[in-house]
């Protein structure tokens, strides 16, 4: 298979820890792929579904305790703790080592240890990365089949000398008390034990791609980021691409997918999906920001897609793919989800597997009464999707004109607005925040402060993290431009008040006018927000210019508000806020004060 030492030792270590019965490494071919999924419908631990209506399609359901990532269960392993910072929990890698041992200890016993060889990237590209993952769960190999590119050509690209991530995952007994994800960049080593939840065990993605890879990109100087990239094409033919990053479950999948408005179909204009999660981004030798999708499929949020929110992600779960915690519709051997249409199967299990009686369902307990988890995902190719763009295996990437930050407030932040510069632009995306909408009418929620929708996911310490994005601003000679989006303001009924999904193409396209310097702005103390009128909304029923004036305003008092609550933040972060940070902070105060 390999002749990689290294390689070749830390799987010899590995063994004699978790004591398989077998081992077998996964050579990416459909063949063996099939043998899996035909043995893990022997087990049990999937179903197969209506071979005519959804091709190669899989149910698999978690353990209920087991179905999110958890992020009081994730560490960042430094020798030193000041380098995890105070937002991740911090283990001494020396005793993490030692009490996960223990967990792994022949954890594998009666099972087969599958060694998955795979790349986040274009394997051989110059900015692929490799990783390893030995996992003892058939469900991860498949899932890693899609999201991941996995196979023998991995191992001849990482060669006898090269380079990989080590990934160890181990079901073990799903022992909720003893779950643990847990990382060890000093090690370029992932350890994640008793979880089998996409996000805990899909060690590409969120471990290797996010936190591990934000590591690295200080360390080499790039940038891994929580972001989704997309193309929108004009009529002439131009490309541009944005990147965007928002907390999860704000509709991340959605913007990456999104259909422009038929007004704007009618003239030419289309959109491209690079990628609906994560970005690496490098500076091009043109001196442009390039990004580039490491992943090579979507695990997305099944609840609420719809031929109307997501068309393009329900056409790119059809075949291949592999749906967790959905509710099963027993009549034709299909799923069903929340939101997907309103006929609920009334022959039908829900995400746990019982019986389900879709009258009883009860919005205030979702978990309880719900056929589907309210995070039910589906695992699909990337190359299903009908708006893949043709520069998706581009290893080089695409260049980056804008990025964007958004969060879900209810009144604070207006529908877009720029950074008046790199840096302001960096300070806009650390203050990102989403709230929880109460269902009383315009009540405010709980602000979690997500900066750059990397909270959970930054490898070091915060600070730092911010450190490294004002050095890159210093070395990218064309930068993209900043700005910031809220699809989520409210009116006083709590009612939001722009339409969304679709139609959040007419900003996209404000942003790329402003990009190219096409339009003006107002500058306000927060930055340059557009004037009403540049705002296209030729077509957009129930929405005029006074909809989008009351969408761009900018409320001093909320602000000032939120000011308070991103100075305790900040502190909360410790001492390596850069200064920078702070004297952006102090600006804007003193702008929203005057
Ligand atoms: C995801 C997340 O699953 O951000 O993508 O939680
Ligand atoms: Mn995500």
């Amino acid at each position: 298979m390999t002749k990689n030492k290294q390689l070749l030792t830390w799987l010899d270590e590995m063994t004699e820890l978790c004591k398989p019965d077998k081992i077998i490494w996964i050579d990416g071919s459909d063949e063996q792929r099939d043998a899996l999924r035909a043995e893990a419908c022997r087990t049990g631990e999937m179903i197969k579904l209506n071979e005519e209506k959804l091709p190669g399609c899989y149910l698999h359901r978690t353990a209920v305790n087991d179905v999110a990532r958890v992020e009081g269960r994730t560490f960042i392993c430094t020798r030193k703790k000041e380098d995890c910072g105070t937002i991740n929990n911090w283990l001494d890698p020396v005793e993490c080592y030692a009490t996960l041992k223990k967990l792994y200890c022949g954890a594998m016993q009666g099972r087969t240890m599958y060694v998955i060889p795979y790349s986040m990237g274009i394997v051989g590209s110059e900015f692929a990365k490799y990783g390893i993952e030995l996992t003892d769960s058939i469900y991860v190999v498949l899932n890693m089949l899609i999201m991941t590119r996995v196979g023998n050509d991995v191992l001849d690209a990482i060669g006898e000398n090269g380079e990989f991530i080590k990934g160890l995952h181990s079901k073990a007994t799903l022992d909720e008390k003893n779950r643990y994800i847990c990382h060890f960049p000093e090690d370029n080593a992932i350890w994640s034990v008793n979880s089998g939840y996409g996000g805990n065990v899909l060690l590409g993605k969120k471990c290797f791609a996010l936190r591990i890879a934000s590591w690295l990109g200080r360390k080499e100087g790039w940038m891994a980021e929580h972001m989704l990239i997309l193309g929108v094409e004009y009529p002439n033919g131009d490309i541009k691409y944005v990147t965007a990053a928002f907390p999860s479950a704000c509709g991340k999948t959605n913007l990456a997918m999104m259909i422009p408005p038929e007004i704007f179909r009618k003239k030419g204009y289309k959109v491209w999906t690079v990628g609906d999660d994560i970005a690496w981004l490098r500076i091009g030798k043109d001196g442009r920001l390039y990004a580039m999708n490491p992943e090579n499929g979507f695990f997305g949020v099944a609840p609420g897609t719809n031929d109307k929110s997501n068309p393009n992600a329900l056409a790119t779960c059809q075949e291949g793919a592999i749906f967790t915690n959905v509710c099963h519709n027993l009549d034709d051997n299909t799923v069903w989800w929340e939101g997907l249409d309103n006929n609920p199967p009334h022959n039908a299990n829900n995400w746990r597997g019982e019986k389900w009686d879709y009258t009883k369902y009860d919005k205030a307990d979702k978990i309880g009464t719900s056929g589907a988890h309210p995070n039910s995902r589906f695992t699909a190719k990337a190359t299903n999707c009908p708006c893949l763009s043709s520069e998706f295996n581009n290893p080089e990437g695409v260049p980056v004109t804008a990025m964007i930050f958004g969060g879900r407030r209810a009144k604070t932040a207006p529908l877009v607005y720029q950074s008046t510069s790199w840096q302001n632009g960096t300070f806009v995306g650390s203050i990102m925040a989403s709230e929880t909408t109460a269902a009383a009418a315009g009540a405010i929620g709980v602000v979690r402060r997500d900066p750059m929708a990397m909270r959970p996911f930054v490898g070091y310490d915060m600070g730092d993290y911010w450190h490294h994005w004002l050095e890159m601003g210093t070395k990218i000679p064309h930068a993209p431009k900043i700005f910031h989006v809220n699809w989520f303001r409210t009116d006083d009924e709590g009612n939001f008040i722009w339409p969304g999904y679709g139609e959040n193409f007419r900003v996209v396209l404000w942003i790329l006018a402003r990009c190219a310097g096409e339009v003006d702005a107002d500058i306000t103390p927060i930055g340059y927000v557009p004037k009403a009128e540049d705002i296209d909304i030729e077509g957009l029923d129930g929405v005029t210019l006074d909809t989008i004036r009351s969408l761009l305003t900018v409320d001093r008092e909320s602000w000032l508000t939120d000011v308070e609550n991103i100075k305790d933040f900040y502190k909360s972060i410790g001492d390596r806020v850069p200064d920078a940070m702070w004297d952006e902070l102090a600006a804007l105060e003193a702008r929203l004060s005057k």
